[in-house]
């Protein structure tokens, strides 16, 4: 019954009623990422394997082909059944997730989330990402400074609804644009988070309003697919594109002039304080609930003092 399950939850540092028991003794971990490959989960998954190593746990990773949400619960049905003490998980939707997750921690697995998460705040025992609704300011901030007072439409390209971290990214920087009236905000348009979605979308938009003088690209796959668009066009520097993330070929576009401005937040960060905390809360030892990190405003006059943020496609 459900006191039963309480104190079972008391004994293994489960702060809610419907938690299995953790063994404190588990030394295996998982981690779930967003995306196969992908240099934000790569930067990620390199930081945690090493925290992981030099703690004496095992990490197992693993992720969707695609940021997919019917792939990563598949996947995560079968970390369940191993049984691991955590997962660590970057959520590919806030809601969907939310069921399998409550089944992992039903049995005793506890819950950690990593960039994205759930809607329902009572799953995991802790989140770890960047401040996403400071972000999106951020980059309509930078996006201001770089047209300098130039008046005309701007555009942001979201991803998936559903997905935490560019919804708010989305809604930071609508927020922030709308303080200056010289700029006017298209509404924002959903790619699916695929490059040639996004490309499409500039085109268009490019077409439909010539007063087009900005971009803002809620991540790596948007930033990049609207970097093509806008070069196909002939209009790179022109119109100007803020990118968010640090990928290698983000860096390059910057470099090139593809790109104006990426916001890059801190994956290695967030990699090996996820392992902490999920080995922490696996002892029944106290976790901080939210934890932000931090992100910087890289342009191409200041790209070289800023290696440390470009992540990596490789560990
Ligand atoms: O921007 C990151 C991540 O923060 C977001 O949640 C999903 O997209 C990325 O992984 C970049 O592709």
């Amino acid at each position: 019954g459900a006191a039963a399950l309480l104190l079972a939850g008391c004994g293994s540092g489960q702060i809610g009623g419907t938690g299995g028991q953790t063994d404190p003794n588990n030394k295996n971990l998982a981690l779930i990422t967003g995306q196969r490959g992908e240099p934000f989960y790569v930067s990620i998954e390199c930081a945690a394997q090493q925290e992981a190593a030099a703690q004496g746990y095992q990490l197992n990773v693993q992720a969707p082909e695609k940021f997919e949400q019917a792939e990563q619960s598949q996947i995560l049905g079968g970390i369940v059944s191993g049984k691991p003490g955590s997962v660590i998980i970057a959520p590919t939707d806030d809601k969907a997730l939310a069921a399998p997750l409550q089944q992992a921690k039903g049995n005793g697995i506890q819950v950690v989330e990593v960039d994205t998460a759930l809607e329902d705040r009572s799953i995991a025992v802790t989140s770890l990402s960047s401040d996403n609704y400071a972000g999106g300011q951020l980059a309509a901030q930078t996006l201001a400074q770089l047209l300098g007072g130039k008046p005309g439409s701007v555009l942001a390209l979201n991803t998936k609804a559903g997905t935490s971290t560019t919804d708010e990214r989305a809604k930071g920087f609508e927020d922030e644009i709308r303080k200056h009236p010289n700029l006017k905000l298209l509404p924002t348009q959903y790619t699916e988070n695929e490059p040639a979605t996004a490309a499409q979308i500039v085109s268009s938009t490019l077409a439909a309003n010539p007063d087009l003088v900005g971009v803002f690209g809620t991540n790596l796959n948007t930033g990049e697919g609207a970097g093509t668009a806008l070069s196909n066009a002939g209009k790179s520097g022109q119109v100007q594109l803020v990118g968010f993330d640090a990928s290698p070929k983000q860096v390059d576009d910057l470099r090139n002039g593809r790109v104006q401005a990426l916001i890059a937040q801190n994956p290695g960060k967030i990699g090996q304080e996820g392992v902490k905390r999920a080995v922490a809360s696996i002892k029944g030892q106290p976790v901080e609930r939210e934890t932000k990190t931090e992100m910087i405003s890289i342009t191409r006059d200041n790209m070289d003092q800023q290696a440390q943020y470009f992540y990596k496609s490789q560990c």
